[in-house]
C-alpha cells in the first residue's frame, strides 16, 4: 500500500501542469488618450540615458495622446522635440547630433499586477513615415524590467516584432518598451502594438485526482495498520 502510495504521488507531481495564458495588457487595446489605463505610463528619458529609471519622466497628456509638453502639436521645445505616443502612432525625441546629451526615447511601460511569467505577444513596431527611404535613418527599441539590463535590443529594422519571454516577474515589476531615434529622428513616425500575457500555473485535474486517491489510500493504509 505505502509503494502504491508513493507511486500514485510521484505520478501526480509528474503530470504537467497546465500552463493557462491570459492577456494582462495590450498597448493599442488599453490606450487612453487622456489618463493612462491602470497599470500603464507614457514616459521620456527627459533626464539621462535609457536604461535607467531615474531619468525617466511621464509623457503628458494632449487629449489625443501624450508627448513632452501636453499641448497639441509637434515639435515640442528640445528636449521633448517630436517626443510622442499616441494609440496609433509613436516618434522618438532628438539625437545627440540635434542638441541634446543623448537619444530620448518613447517609453510605453506597464506595471505587473501579480508574480508569474510574463509574455509579449502580437508584437509589431513599424516605420511609418512614406518620405522614408527604405533602410535609411532607423530606429533603436529597447526592452528593460525595472533597472534591470536589456532583454530585447534591436535597431536597424524597416518593421519588427519582438515576441519574447521577459520571465518571472514579481507584483509591482514594470516593463519598460523604449523606442529611440538610433543616432538621428528623422522620418522616425512609427506604428506600435503589443500585448503581454501572463501564465497562471494550474494543476490539471488529473493531478488533484491522483494526488487526493493517493492520500486517501494512504489514510487506509495507517487505519488498517492501527
Ligand atoms: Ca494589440
Ligand atoms: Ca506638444
Ligand atoms: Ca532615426
Amino acid at each position: 500500500m505505502r509503494a502504491l502510495f508513493c507511486l500514485t504521488l510521484i505520478l501526480s507531481l509528474l503530470s504537467p501542469l497546465s500552463a493557462d495564458l491570459i492577456t494582462i495588457a495590450d498597448y493599442r487595446d488599453d490606450f487612453n488618450p487622456n489618463t493612462p489605463s491602470e497599470g500603464w505610463a507614457y514616459l521620456w528619458n527627459r533626464d539621462g540615458v535609457i536604461g535607467n529609471t531615474a531619468n525617466y519622466t511621464a509623457l503628458l497628456s494632449t487629449g489625443s495622446g501624450y508627448d513632452s509638453n501636453g499641448v497639441n502639436g509637434l515639435p515640442d521645445p528640445l528636449p521633448g522635440r517630436f517626443v510622442t505616443l499616441t494609440q496609433n502612432f509613436g516618434h522618438p525625441g532628438p539625437a545627440p547630433a540635434q542638441g541634446v546629451g543623448f537619444d530620448v526615447h518613447a517609453i510605453a511601460a506597464f506595471t505587473v499586477d501579480q508574480a508569474g511569467e510574463v509574455f509579449i505577444a502580437n508584437s509589431n513596431l513599424s516605420m511609418t513615415n512614406g518620405n522614408r527611404a527604405v533602410g535609411s535613418d532607423t530606429l533603436a527599441l529597447l526592452i528593460h524590467v525595472n533597472n534591470g539590463p536589456a532583454i530585447f535590443q534591436q535597431s536597424g529594422f524597416d518593421s519588427t516584432t519582438f515576441d519574447i519571454s521577459l520571465g518571472e516577474l514579481e507584483t509591482g515589476d514594470t516593463v519598460f518598451v523604449a523606442i529611440g531615434p538610433n543616432g538621428s529622428d528623422f522620418f522616425d513616425g512609427f506604428a506600435l502594438d503589443f500585448s503581454l500575457l501572463q501564465e497562471e500555473a494550474v494543476p490539471e485535474p488529473s493531478s488533484w485526482a491522483l494526488l487526493l486517491i493517493g492520500l486517501g489510500l494512504s489514510g487506509f493504509t495507517r487505519r488498517t495498520a492501527d
